[in-house]
């Protein structure tokens, strides 16, 4: 057995007048607390320093701007690395990345319990429009304010295993975790922010919380890994986002789970061997995976339709 006590440190909302140092403080309580159960590793959601700000229409630059970091450590996040250093543990983090060729990411980075920033990781997969939708209270801009990400889905040797970064919407896609399962990945930590009532289409909407945990779930299962899944959630700004923030085995079976929609701290003893029988027997890859027949998978982006028949 190899395990990684593992917390997942689930967001309430955060109000845009709330200053990083605000985030900060809210990650450091959580982050002694999952250190307080024995912790080696806390997983913080997507955008964990920041109001979700691709719901709006942001005109001005320099108010876009004030939602990026542009170093990592800052001189607020400095902090959160001291005190991950202090108490030896390591984080998984999303926030907005500035460049210094003014390129924007949303990204996330992994830093091990000396803290070193191991793997940096920038969101693939960007949901939304770069235009605002006409007759929308809320927006979801990631097109606008993101570039896809650059660095594919690499893993890391950290902490005594193979770990791999999903931001969001990245959890919807099988590829996401595919990638990251044909390089061996025993752990993937996954921030998210998902807005209720996004699509406008009831029938979807009313299964947000389903979706939520059946694409992780499936992830899990079919590469046989941990996935932590770190919701901010509630009602941030008046728009309300998904909880239930899990960490999740690599049966598929769900191990942990948040009950509130507001900051708190789920744990497991996550066993990083615990795949492995998955890995020797079904999900046996170098053996029953058939590469010549999946050609289409990196060829097309949309479905082709075959020519309608001949009536
Ligand atoms: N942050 C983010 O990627 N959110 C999207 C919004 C909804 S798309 C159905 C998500 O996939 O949760």
């Amino acid at each position: 057995m190899r395990k990684l006590l593992t917390a997942c440190a689930q967001m309430g909302p955060i109000a845009k007048s709330e200053r990083r140092s605000d985030c900060i403080r809210r990650l450091v309580e959580m982050m002694r607390e999952a250190k307080s159960r024995g912790c080696r590793l806390v997983v913080f959601p997507e955008m964990a320093l920041t109001t979700f700000f691709p719901r709006w229409m942001i005109d001005e630059e320099a108010e876009l701007d004030s939602y990026y970091e542009t170093e990592m450590p800052g001189p607020d996040t400095r902090a959160l690395f001291d005190e991950a250093a202090r108490l030896g543990i390591g984080f998984y983090l999303g926030y907005a990345e500035l460049t210094a060729q003014h390129r924007r990411y949303n990204t996330s980075i992994l830093v091990d319990d000396t803290g070193r920033i191991v793997g940096k990781y920038r969101k693939v997969h960007l949901p939304g429009w770069a235009e605002p939708l006409p007759g929308r209270t809320f927006q979801h801009l990631e097109k606008r304010y993101y570039e896809p990400g650059d660095l594919g889905f690499p893993v890391w040797r950290t902490m005594g295993g193979i770990l791999g970064m999903a931001i969001c919407n990245d959890r919807r896609w099988p590829e996401t975790y595919r990638v990251m399962g044909l390089q061996g990945v025993e752990l993937v930590c996954l921030g998210y922010n998902t807005p209720f009532g996004h699509l406008n289409q009831q029938p979807m909407d009313g299964l947000t919380l389903f979706h939520n945990h059946l694409s992780m779930q499936a992830g899990a299962y079919q590469n046989a890994t941990w996935v932590v899944g770190a919701a901010k959630c509630g009602t941030e700004e008046g728009s309300t986002m998904a909880g239930q923030s899990v960490i999740i085995a690599p049966s598929g079976e769900i191990v942990a789970q948040a009950v509130t929609v507001e900051d708190e701290v789920i744990t497991a003893a996550c066993d990083l061997d615990m795949g492995r029988i998955y890995k020797e027997t079904v999900f046996n890859f170098a053996i029953h995976r058939r590469p010549e027949a999946y050609g289409l998978i990196t060829e097309r982006a949309g479905a082709i339709l075959p020519p309608e028949e001949n009536q």
